[in-house]
């Protein structure tokens, strides 16, 4: 099918690598023209046809997907097969809106386990594991999506899902795991509740996380390695494209996600929707072009990352996410987002790393009030210390976001505690 007969190499991977993209998006878009659905009308409106995709270009002026298109086509408008052929459904977490609704088809469930199985190999993990999976079972696509690639691998699996913490801590011991899935929030609720038990998991044989579903500052990863005494790696999805696996932190750089080009086309655009210049941030998108049962072309994440590098069909390289579109704030006029409230906590070695930023109005304006609490075992802390600490804190975040933050702080363990993704956001505002 490829010209080898090219013996400028660049030129020649290019050439393979636009030919793959092609072939497999024009197939897709052929597969939802035939599979009749609500989608097919929607890339109709947009005079899309799957035989005038011929380049990369074609591709780049296709139209985007969107969270709104998974509204207005609720439950099965985006669906390219019928359901006959679909043998799971999972959903969206739906941390901001209504769940989005996916399936698979046979041949779906079998890459995502293929591919979360490379995410897994990638780090080491054996059939001498023991794997501890503390994500959510269930429609969320955590649990079972993790598992289909421990499965696969071998390794020991133990589907803990989330909830019941002093029951995990005894699986965790008594079964000896090696490995944990979860989400970063968990673990370090677990290295909470454990400490409580006096058992010191970073003495037990856990020696590696694979951990996701939200973002995490660095300096909380670095938390969550010392304190468990593991690797913590971090592993990327959505559901909406497949779920857990879609991106695995490379194992030589902690800042990179490494997301798979046989599988996936990736581009970043701005707000306008128009392609950024490889390392410049932006909004990730991203074509599910092998999928058979919802091929999205051109979805919009909502992930805010930049490309770091690109490999061929092996990948494309792209910032750890620390945020998405669709969390900033506008506050005061300004634009915030909460995971830069606690990217700066994390610098506090007097304070817990989980918070609660309520919003409202008072009259005119809004009124931030960022809710932490101490560090374990600082509830003794001079009550002088304490107050330095709150206005160095408002200080440093009137610095960092350009607004002033009212704090509160609270003993240690005394904020709500999530065992899947946190919820750091109250947003009182009438129209929020
Ligand atoms: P929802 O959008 O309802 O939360 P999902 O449960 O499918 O739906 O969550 C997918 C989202 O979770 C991603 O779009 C991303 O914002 C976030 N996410 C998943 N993994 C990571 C990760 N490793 N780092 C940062 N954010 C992540
Ligand atoms: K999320």
């Amino acid at each position: 099918m490829f010209e080898i007969s090219d013996f400028n190499g660049e030129k020649n991977s290019n050439h393979i690598l636009e030919e793959y993209y092609v072939n497999c998006i024009s197939n897709a878009l052929k597969r939802i023209h035939f599979g009749g659905s609500a989608y097919q009308s929607k890339l109709l409106d947009f005079d899309v046809s799957y035989q005038n995709v011929t380049s990369l270009n074609d591709i780049e002026s296709l139209p985007f997907t969107t969270k709104a298109d998974f509204q207005d086509n609720y439950p099965y408008g985006l669906f390219a097969v019928p359901t006959s052929e679909v043998i799971r459904i999972h959903s969206s977490s739906g941390t901001k809106s209504k769940p989005k609704i996916v399936g698979y088809t046979k041949n779906d469930i079998r890459n995502w386990g293929a591919l979360v199985l490379r995410c897994l190999m990638m780090h080491g993990l054996s059939k001498e594991d023991i794997v501890l999976n503390s994500f959510g079972y269930g429609v969320f696509t955590g649990g079972l999506g993790l598992q289909l690639g421990v499965e696969a691998s071998g390794a020991t699996l133990i589907p803990a899902s989330t909830g019941k913490t002093a029951k995990q801590i005894d699986l965790l011991r008594d079964l000896g795991a090696t490995v944990l899935l979860s989400t970063p929030s968990f673990a370090m609720h677990l290295s909470d509740e454990s400490e409580k038990l006096n058992f010191d998991i970073a003495k037990s044989p856990l020696r590696l996380g694979f951990m996701g579903a939200e973002p995490w500052p660095d300096n909380m990863k670095s938390q969550i390695e010392k304190r468990l005494g593991i690797k913590a790696v971090n592993i990327y999805g959505l559901s909406e494209i497949m779920g857990p696996g879609v991106g695995i932190e490379d194992p030589d750089d902690s800042n990179s996600l490494i997301l798979w080009g046989d599988h996936f086309y990736v581009e970043i655009v701005n707000e306008k929707g128009e392609l950024v210049p490889d390392g410049c941030y932006g909004e990730l998108v991203i074509t599910s072009f092998l999928k058979e049962a919802i091929p999205l072309i051109r979805y919009r994440t909502g992930d805010i990352t930049r490309i770091i590098k690109r490999n061929g069909l092996y990948g494309v390289w792209v910032e750890r996410i620390a945020s998405r579109s669709d969390d900033m704030l506008i506050v005061k006029g300004v634009n915030i987002f909460p995971s830069q409230v606690g990217a700066v906590l994390c610098n506090y070695s007097d304070l817990s790393p989980y918070y609660l930023l309520e919003i409202e109005r008072r009259g005119f304006s809004d009124n931030v009030i960022l809710n932490v609490e101490l560090a374990r075992g600082k509830h003794n802390l001079e009550r002088s210390h304490v107050y330095n600490v709150s206005e160095n804190l408002k200080k440093y975040l009137k610095d960092e976001l350009g607004i002033y933050i009212d704090v509160k702080m609270y003993n240690p363990g005394v904020l709500e505690r999530f065992t899947s993704k946190r919820q750091t956001v109250n947003d009182k505002r009438e129209n929020a």
